[in-house]
């Protein structure tokens, strides 16, 4: 499956195409992140002509393995030979536990450590699937009998795993599927992930870190994304800016993307559907463009801190509100230029329920009807509704028609 095809896809089949998109400058108009353009330009001919460590399912590990005629069999023990800046290329097939036996001791498996089945630490590497995550699974056993916590831990500046088509498969029962803890300039890009506990979980420390096109389904929860804590000896002060981009988060019974403690991430192109929960912020100055929330089973977004942006986003559908704001921050909220409507089908009907007592504009937002918000088919919010609780919601002007998605 190529995500921006399916997510083409889920666009056009929403009919969400009736009207023609009028582009009003935002503040993210001119903003964006570039980081992670190089993702699909990516030039796979050259990384695989580069000197490289090869791993793969007819491989042996050994202190001297990784040739292309002689490959390593697991990734850990391609990782103990690689140097900093290295790519390990991994082909198609099955890695970690190979048996199915509950254990990683068996040869050829992935001998991590009691934390992680296989650890990426302190080297800047990339790690790539040759053939992609369709093709090249990470198991991590659906009856673990001891063993790790995490699947794939990195503790790392500038590592890279996966690219779009160059990803990994990650699956199992242990508890979180890849886990990036304190790291700088680091990517994780073209992964399918279904586990016990959570999807993917990034915590930055110091600079931009960057998840995108990955899949994240099956679990608690999809993604979490925060500010790491004084890893490994470093302070972290800042979490740096995060870009989340072109994620899919779906069928997780939890929340789709959760977002603790990185101001000024970057949250664009993502679709968060059939979660309990699409969306939750819990700080401030999270910048969420023309994303796809639909169909979850509770609220579309929840925003536990106000002072988010909310952009040209798709929210129809949800179960919940499109949108919950709470918070008591005087920083303002912007939900401008989305489709709100269809959420909130069993409750009082609110495309943004504002229990913040803070302002709110939701001006140019497209509500289901070309009369505005109100009753259905439209969804309601600002002053006079009980969506409203301290009539602090700013819903005029609105948009006559929905919004094109022809941009994406
Ligand atoms: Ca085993
Ligand atoms: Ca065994
Ligand atoms: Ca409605």
């Amino acid at each position: 499956m190529h995500i921006s095809s399916w997510f083409t896809r889920l666009i056009l089949v929403g009919g969400l195409c009736a009207a023609s998109h009028t582009s009003l400058a935002g503040p993210l108009a001119a903003g964006g992140a570039g980081e992670t353009d190089s993702e699909h330009t990516l030039d796979w001919r050259a990384i695989s002509a580069r000197r490289h460590i090869s791993v793969a399912n007819n491989g042996v590990d050994t202190s001297h393995c990784g040739g292309e005629a002689t490959p390593c069999r697991s990734i850990n023990q391609a990782f103990s030979i690689a140097q900093n800046g290295d790519t390990i290329l991994v082909g198609p097939g099955l890695y970690g536990d190979l048996n199915d036996d509950g254990d990683f001791d068996d040869p050829g498996e992935e001998h991590g450590s009691n934390i992680c089945l296989i650890c990426i630490n302190n080297k800047a590497i990339s790690i790539y699937s040759t053939d992609g995550a369709e093709a090249t699974t990470i198991f991590t056993s659906d009856n673990p009998s001891s063993g790790p916590d995490l699947a794939v831990d990195i503790r790392g500046d500038g590592v890279r795993l996966g690219a779009v088509g160059h990803g990994f498969t990650i699956s199992g029962q242990i508890n979180v599927g890849i886990q990036v803890t304190g790291a700088t300039h680091t990517y994780v890009v073209g992964n399918i992930v279904r586990m016990r506990g959570l999807g993917i979980w990034l915590q930055a420390c110091d600079g931009p870190i960057v998840a995108s096109d990955n899949v994240a389904s099956g679990s608690r929860d999809g993604f979490w994304f925060s500010k790491a804590v004084g890893v490994d000896g470093r302070s972290c002060n800042d979490a740096g800016r995060a870009v989340v981009r072109r994620n899919v988060a779906t069928d997780n019974y939890g929340i789709g993307f959760q977002f603790f403690s990185q101001p000024g991430l970057v949250f664009e192109q993502n679709v968060s559907t059939r979660n309990g929960t699409g969306a939750v912020t819990f700080f401030s100055d999270v910048r969420m463009r023309d994303n796809v929330i639909v169909a979850n089973h509770g609220a579309g977004i929840v925003n536990s801190q106000n002072g988010q942006t909310i952009l040209h986003n798709v929210i129809v559908g949800n179960s919940g509100p499109g949108v919950i704001v709470n918070g008591s921050e005087e920083t303002p909220t912007e939900i401008r230029e989305n489709n709100i409507f269809g959420n909130d089908a069993d409750g009082s009907n609110c495309g943004i329920t504002n229990a913040s007592n803070t302002h709110v504009d939701a001006k140019f937002n497209y509500w289901g009807k070309s009369s505005g918000p109100g009753a259905n088919p439209a969804d309601n919010a600002g002053p006079g509704s009980t969506c409203d609780q301290a009539g602090t919601t700013q819903v005029k002007p609105f948009a006559p028609g929905p919004f094109h998605n022809s941009e994406h």
